[in-house]
């Protein structure tokens, strides 16, 4: 990896290049100007009372430093890192609870625009949920299931709806240390009062708070959004698609989708095609209309109808950059306010679509899923309407990747055995066997601190290597995307034999992309699914698993990465750490947190030794878990992985064909 890059990705250093020449800041240079405050950086500053800031630095500062009103460094590292969580959860959790009256109004009638697309999902989650759907109308059961799951955002005692979707033994563990959600408002209120000034002190004790809110994030808030998603709009499945900037056409008109609600962006996906659009992008000298995506929005049409992605966080004022955007709709998180300024040295059109977010200097048009399909048209009426305007001021790239992406949990229970024998059975064998060694969640932001998404393709390599199989969601997958590893002939040329032998034969990339960063929760699910299938450990803690966010930047990253350590996994995040300045609190997300519920919360800024702990805890859990011990190349007996053609065989042999999973 070329450290003195600003990105690891070569379209994107072209793009920053000619930025340079041309005199256009972007990130990697306010990056490189605003160098972070060491104090700050490793939470040794606290600013929730007006005596303060108070900055707890010098010899000794863990024993010795006070706040003016005492409060110890463990205290203020511990707050600081807490409203992160909360911060995080809340984001993830509002994104939720938009999806989950979207369905209610879908279901009573109210937002005629939106349907129910996946019923079999419906059911599946009406089983969750214990609601009765056989024989009953989809809209009654629609209803019944959005108005459980809001129960999940206002209940203020009691235990969060998908509780029992975690393993038995994920659950007593929860139980005795105290850190079942209630409901999720509930926690991340909680947690704001608890690091007001003068509430908790104990770091301990305001950590363990930290771990039921991200609780309440993966198994409430972002599990809620993926359900509704895939009910609303399909539970994906593998689909072709391309990655990078070279995919914005010249003589089209570009339409990009940005941010992370996918309820406009999927009503885009609907009516751009309409003959009238077309026909009215003709009109004004276009070929026709080319939707695109970027960040996690990118990820959610990607993974559902194959919308092309130009890539993660980083990539967004590169993407205005080429000059080819007409239009860029941005909704909530992650959405670089200096878009708005930008886009007025290019033609691009920058519109704030949510009632939530506004940017200065963009256009609002404010989303309504009461009347979606005529917003939808008339931001894609902007976007044809400013084709005109294209100058041809820009750095166009050419280059783009071929992508699969579009693996759910419900698929890679499916392409396991097919619809009638799906399982986890398979993936456990070869793991049992040795082919597979472990798994690795690789999620989180791209960042311009590192040369950016090189972190995430050192590690995507190097894990297929050494046959390690990965999940990726968020801009970790964009990266892998733009990279060109999201494809099955990645395994060929880089995976260790045994990975590389399973992926050929079930015919899967040895990278799989799960979706947008809120999708992390089909990781939980996937995970809770193992542990049920036996072999290996019977809670998620003790599988040879591990998260990685090498790049981390957003607080819902921080909310991600405690709600697997509170399930089990250990995490390992890349940079320096927000808790760097505490000895003690640093103690409790390792040691404390692994002890008690198998997870933890590392920060490693070095990805080698990021790549060397990884392997260390999925070699630890092999061994504890008295598994063969991994070795390239040389594998246990195991059951024969079943192949496409076998899959359709036991199909056939069955029941007419009536879905995928
Ligand atoms: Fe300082 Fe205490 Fe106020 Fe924090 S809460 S700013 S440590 S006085
Ligand atoms: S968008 S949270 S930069 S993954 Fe989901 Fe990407 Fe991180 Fe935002």
């Amino acid at each position: 990896m070329d450290k003195a890059a600003k990105s690891a990705n070569k379209e994107a250093e072209q793009i920053i290049d000619w930025g340079k020449a041309h005199g256009i800041e972007t990130c990697f240079d306010r990056a490189e100007k605003i160098k972070p405050c060491p104090i700050g950086a490793s939470g040794a500053c606290c600013k929730v009372c007006h005596m303060g800031p108070c900055r707890l630095v010098g010899k000794n500062a863990e024993e010795e430093a006070r706040g003016v009103c005492g409060a110890t460094l463990p205290t203020v590292a511990a707050r600081n890192f807490l409203r992160m969580i909360a911060a995080g959860t809340a984001a993830h959790s509002d994104h939720a609870r938009g999806m989950a009256f979207t369905l209610l109004a879908v279901a009573t009638g109210q937002a005629k625009d939106f349907k129910i697309t996946d019923v079999r999902k419906l059911y599946r989650v009406a089983g969750y949920l214990n609601i009765e759907f056989e024989g009953r109308e989809v809209n009654a059961v629609a209803k019944d299931v959005a108005e459980k799951l809001i129960e999940d955002f206002g209940r203020q005692r009691g235990e969060i709806n998908y509780l029992k979707r975690a393993p038995k033994k994920t659950q007593e563990r929860w139980r005795k240390w105290g850190i079942i959600p209630r409901g999720i408002d509930r926690e991340v209120c909680e947690t704001m009062h608890r690091t007001h000034i003068g509430v908790d002190h104990d770091p301990d004790h305001l950590l363990t708070q930290g771990l039921r809110t991200a609780l309440a994030d993966g198994w409430a808030g972002s599990m809620i959004s993926t359900d509704v998603t895939d009910i609303l709009f399909g539970t994906p499945q593998p689909v072709k698609a391309e990655a990078s900037f070279g995919i914005f056409k010249k003589d089209e008109v570009n339409l990009v989708v940005h941010g992370h609600e996918p309820l406009l962006a999927e009503t885009i996906v609907d009516v751009v095609s309409e003959p009238e659009m077309t026909a009215y992008a003709k009109s004004k000298g276009a070929k026709g209309i080319n939707l695109a995506g970027m960040c996690c929005t990118a990820n959610e049409v990607l993974m559902r109808h194959g919308i092309p992605t130009a890539g993660g966080f980083t990539n967004q004022e590169l993407g205005i950059m080429t000059g080819l955007i007409d239009a860029l709709t941005v909704d909530v998180q992650c959405i670089m306010p200096a878009i708005a300024d930008l886009s007025k040295k290019f033609h691009t059109k920058v519109i704030t679509t949510s009632e939530k977010a506004k940017i200065q200097g963009a256009m609002h048009i404010e989303f309504d899923e009461h009347r979606a399909k005529e917003i939808a048209r008339e931001i894609i009426k902007i976007a044809i309407d400013n084709f005109q305007n294209r100058k041809a001021y820009g750095e166009h790239i050419t280059e783009k990747f071929p992508v699969i992406a579009g693996f759910s949990h419900e698929y890679i229970e499916y392409m396991q055995g097919g619809k009638w024998r799906a399982s986890f059975r398979p993936l456990n064998d070869a793991i049992i066997a040795g082919r597979i060694r472990g798994v690795v969640g690789l999620a989180g932001c791209d960042n311009p601190r590192v040369p950016s998404t090189g972190l995430h393709r050192f590690l995507a390599t190097e894990l297929i290597k050494h046959d390690v199989l990965i999940v990726s969601t968020g801009c970790g997958a964009a990266a892998c995307g733009t990279a060109g590893y999201l494809t099955p002939e990645m395994a060929l040329e880089n995976a260790g034999p045994g990975l590389r032998e399973v992926c050929e034969a079930i015919g899967i990339p040895p990278i799989l992309h799960l979706g947008a960063c809120v999708d992390n929760s089909r990781i939980l699910t996937i995970a809770s699914a193992m542990a049920e299938e036996g072999g290996l450990s019977d809670e998620i803690g003790g599988m040879p698993a591990v998260g990685i966010a090498p790049e981390w930047m957003s607080e819902k990253a921080i909310a991600i990465g405690c709600y697997f350590a509170a399930s089990g996994v250990p995490v390992i995040f890349g940079g320096e750490s927000p808790v760097e300045a505490s000895k003690e609190v640093t103690r409790i997300l390792t040691e404390v947190w692994f002890e008690r519920f198998k997870g933890a919360l590392h920060f490693e800024p070095d990805p080698e030794k990021i790549l060397e702990m990884a392997l260390d805890y999925i070699d630890k859990a092999r061994e504890a878990l008295k598994l063969k011990k991994y070795e390239p190349g040389k594998f246990g007996a195991e059951r024969v992985l079943m192949d496409m053609a076998a899959r359709r065989e036991i199909e056939r042999a069955a029941k007419p064909h009536i879905g995928i999973y």
